[in-house]
């Protein structure tokens, strides 16, 4: 059959931090070849499948995958030859079979990753049709409003900010086109202030700026003041979302401000916080506002701001359906964070999409902090609809292909495409 599997080829190549990580390469009877590469998190949540490192200290620092790679090239491509690449489902689930850990740990989850999408690629190709029509269909014209993460901190950067991410999402535009121009010229003004603050303008792991701040606030209010700067009103045409991120900050019970040295907080004292910045600045979204141990406060915090809040479960949530329906069940989060390497098969993320839908959660796709050229997420979030996604900073080519696929993906639409500025209801 043309869509069979030929050959699987892998390599060891290098993400955006400078370490090792899986391509693969498939190639199909009728000579259709695609290609993807998988990336890699800082910041991970527990409970994310495996991702498989040699461990071998005179290589990387141990931060390898020839052992994924020949994962892949061995035991994955002899399971897989002759597979048709047009059933997805079966592929995956031949994978997940032939790992037989419940977390991918055998085989590694960037293995098995990189097969999986570089075989929605192919079925792309051989079929005649973009990735995120392939994987969407007819209907996918939605393009994601992107929420630029301008400033770094966290595990992301080298500065005193404990909170990980600072962003905007450039909502009241008529197109992605002027979206991510609004976001760019933001990202430029904010340059500006912090350099005539004497502030670093030297960027973090996701191209956000990475200045030593005196609080975590203090990157809130420079980021409204960009806005206005720019030319925009903050709320009204540019909101902001934050990940703090904070299980990084649990420490015995607690959130401790792990960078700025300025004490510890209970669950029910950074509820209070966030009721407050979320009171006092133009906050849409906030993702992990606390942490992936604290299911109680997340029952707590999701019940009082999550009716005009979007609250997005990342390191809680882990790209799981399982984990989803327990937060469901538990009334926790009403957004999931879509990661592909969290969960390791591109079937698995479409069926956690699909149970997020279903209970109207809300997708937000997302890259890793570590990541490559590789675009497959910018498709997602076109095939599901998302009308989010975050994809990093205004700098750092790894996370601009991405912004540069969506702006092909519109151009590509013509008329047909949507910008899903309106439908978030932000800004009202
Ligand atoms: C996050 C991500 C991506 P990491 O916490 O949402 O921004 O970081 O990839 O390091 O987990
Ligand atoms: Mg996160």
């Amino acid at each position: 059959m043309k869509t069979s599997i030929a050959s699987i080829h892998s390599l060891e190549i290098l993400d955006s931090r400078g370490n090792p990580t899986v391509s693969v390469t498939v190639t199909l009877e009728d000579g259709s070849q695609a290609s993807a590469a998988v990336p890699s998190g800082a910041s991970t949540g527990e409970r994310e499948a495996t991702e498989l490192r040699d461990a071998d200290p005179k290589r990387y620092g141990g931060k390898g995958v020839l052992q994924a790679v020949a994962n892949v090239e061995t035991e994955i491509a002899k399971a897989l030859r002759g597979m048709d690449v047009l059933n997805q489902r079966r592929i995956d689930h031949r994978m997940l079979e032939l790992d037989g850990t419940p977390n991918k740990a055998r085989l590694g989850a960037n293995a098995i990753l990189g097969v999986s999408m570089a075989v929605a690629r192919a079925a792309a190709v051989a079929s005649g049709q973009p990735l995120y029509r392939y994987l969407g269909g007819k209907e996918a014209a939605l393009l994601p409003v992107p929420c630029l993460n301008v400033i770094n901190g966290g595990k992301h950067a080298d500065n005193t900010i404990d909170f990980q991410e600072f962003k905007i999402a450039p909502h009241n535009a008529s197109s992605f086109a002027e979206g991510i121009r609004m976001a760019i010229e933001t990202f430029h003004a904010l340059k500006g202030l912090l350099h005539k603050r004497g502030l670093s303008t030297g960027i973090g792991d996701e191209g956000g700026f990475a200045p030593n701040l005196k609080n975590n606030e203090e990157a809130v209010e420079v980021i409204l003041e960009a806005i206005e700067k720019a030319g925009y009103k903050p709320g009204h045409d540019i909101s902001i979302c934050l990940d703090p991120a904070t299980s990084e900050m649990w420490k015995n019970g607690r959130y401790e401000y792990f960078k700025s040295g300025t004490g510890s907080m209970s669950s029910d004292e950074m509820i209070l916080v966030w009721k407050d910045w979320t009171s006092r600045y133009p906050i849409v979204l906030l993702e992990d506002p606390l942490g992936e141990k604290d299911w109680s406060g997340w029952e707590k915090i999701t019940s009082e701001l999550g009716s005009h809040l979007e609250i997005v479960g990342d390191d809680l949530l882990c790209t799981n359906p399982a984990i989803l329906q327990e937060a469901i069940n538990r009334k926790v989060a009403n957004a999931i964070l879509i990661k592909l390497n969290q969960i390791g098969t591109v079937t698995e993320t479409l069926d956690c999409i699909a149970l997020a839908k279903k209970n109207n959660y809300r997708c937000y796709i997302s890259h890793r902090s570590g990541e490559t050229e590789d675009t497959f997420i910018a498709d997602l979030a076109v095939a599901t609809s998302a009308g989010h996604i975050k994809t990093g900073s205004g700098c750092r080519s790894e996370r601009i292909a991405k912004f540069n696929r969506l702006l092909a993906i519109e151009k590509e639409l013509g008329n047909r495409a949507v910008y899903a500025g309106k439908e978030l209801g932000w800004g009202k």
